[in-house]
């Protein structure tokens, strides 16, 4: 009880030596029996003993009372602390799981740097790819173009093709139309130009150029021909003995036809020559005859000249043929062959040169195709030699 209450009850008379008891003054008792109650150093109270063991009681109650409380706020403060220890445990755990989360996330971090450098990587790569890819597109595009031009070139060689199997066919069939009707000369031919196939007796079928258009008359085989230099003349026996060059270009027939065709029947011989200023000449030889190889084509017989170029063969006759493999002149310290870059029935050395080198231009040399004296040393512009059966001539005279 407060102490304000048992003010109620038991009434100090401060500073007085009176005793209230129950409401009612009441004399003091004896000085023994009176026990003095400092409040401060100006009040003092005297009460009984009785009323002090009252008073100490009334305390110790409350002090009871008070322990009780207390008791009950300790267990409440143990309850609390029981709390709060749990509620430590929480965030313990909830820090460890905090700092899981925090590590995991580092983790995460991580792995994800990791998948952002290996994704860059990747974009790289494909970058690469791609660029790969659109060159590859790029250089099939071109290809396909390629193909195109190609398919495009195939059919335009297909159709080449077909023109020219359809070409040979004809070619073959003439051929073969000329083989029956194989003549030995050129004279049924007449006066026309062109290709066609001989046939002479134990000797092997070959194509000559046959030539009926020029001044000199119908009938004759051209043996040589130079133009315009697209055929190197300066070649060895071997190929002088077989011919070479193209019929309807420029081409030598070959020795060993010439000496086949002229020991078959006697043939005469006509050359026409021409210079770079447009005039022309020729010469005639009545009588052409070339020996074997054995004889080394020898120029044999020449007949009588005739003509407007010069007798320019005539120092030749009775020579054998040369070429730079093969020295047959009459020159001992010199191959006339090679020192006039041709090859001839040379002596010593020669007036005429008519395999000599082909210049395309007026030139005075003695390797030109020349013809003396009618022009000296001066090469000419082309050369014409052809040989034709003495008996259309006789024919043509009757
Ligand atoms: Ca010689």
């Amino acid at each position: 009880m407060p102490l304000k209450d048992a003010k109620n009850k038991t009434d100090l008379n401060m500073g007085n030596t009176t005793h209230f008891v129950n409401g009612t003054t009441t004399p003091l008792p004896p000085a023994e029996k009176l026990t003095e109650v400092h409040i401060d150093q100006h009040k003092t109270i005297r009460i009984t003993k009785e009323d002090l063991n009252d008073l100490l009681d009334l305390y110790m109650g409350k002090i009871v009372q008070n322990a009780v409380t207390i008791k009950d706020q300790e267990n409440e403060i143990n309850q609390l602390q029981s709390k709060d220890q749990g509620e430590n445990e929480i965030l313990k755990r909830f820090q460890n799981l905090t700092e899981v989360c925090q590590n995991q996330t580092v983790i995460f971090e991580k792995n994800l740097k990791n998948k952002n450098v290996k994704i860059e990587s990747l974009e790289l790569k494909l970058k690469i790819y791609e660029a790969r890819l659109r060159r590859k597109q790029h250089a099939l595009s071109e290809l396909r173009k390629h193909n195109e031009s190609h398919m495009l070139l195939i059919e335009h060689l297909k159709l080449k093709l077909i023109h020219l199997e359809r070409k040979f066919r004809e070619k073959k069939d003439d051929l073969l139309a000329d083989w029956e009707s194989a003549t030995t000369t050129c004279i049924p031919y007449g006066k026309t130009s062109g290709i066609h196939l001989i046939q002479l007796p134990n000797y092997l079928p070959f194509l000559v150029h046959c030539e009926g258009l020029t001044p000199a008359g119908p009938g004759w085989t051209v043996i040589q021909r130079r133009f315009d230099g697209s055929i190197d003349f300066y070649r060895n026996w071997k190929q002088y003995a077989k011919g070479f060059g193209k019929l309807n270009r420029e081409f030598f027939l070959g020795l060993e036809k010439l000496h086949w065709l002229t020991n078959s029947q006697p043939h005469e011989l006509y050359i026409i020559i021409k210079r770079f200023n447009g005039d022309w000449s020729y010469a005639h030889y009545d009588n052409f005859l070339i020996g074997n190889e054995t004889e080394g084509f020898e120029l044999q017989l020449l007949g009588h000249y005739e003509g407007n170029a010069s007798d320019a063969l005539r120092t030749h006759d009775k020579m054998k043929f040369s070429t730079f493999d093969r020295d047959n002149d009459e020159f001992i310290h010199m191959n006339c062959a090679v020192h006039h870059h041709g090859a001839w029935w040379y002596d010593f050395c020669s007036r005429s040169n008519l395999n000599g080198k082909y210049f395309k231009e007026e030139v005075d040399s003695a390797q030109s195709i020349y013809w003396e004296p009618w022009y000296s040393f001066k090469s000419l512009k082309s050369v014409q030699m052809q040989i034709r059966p003495k008996s259309l001539k006789e024919l043509e005279i009757k």
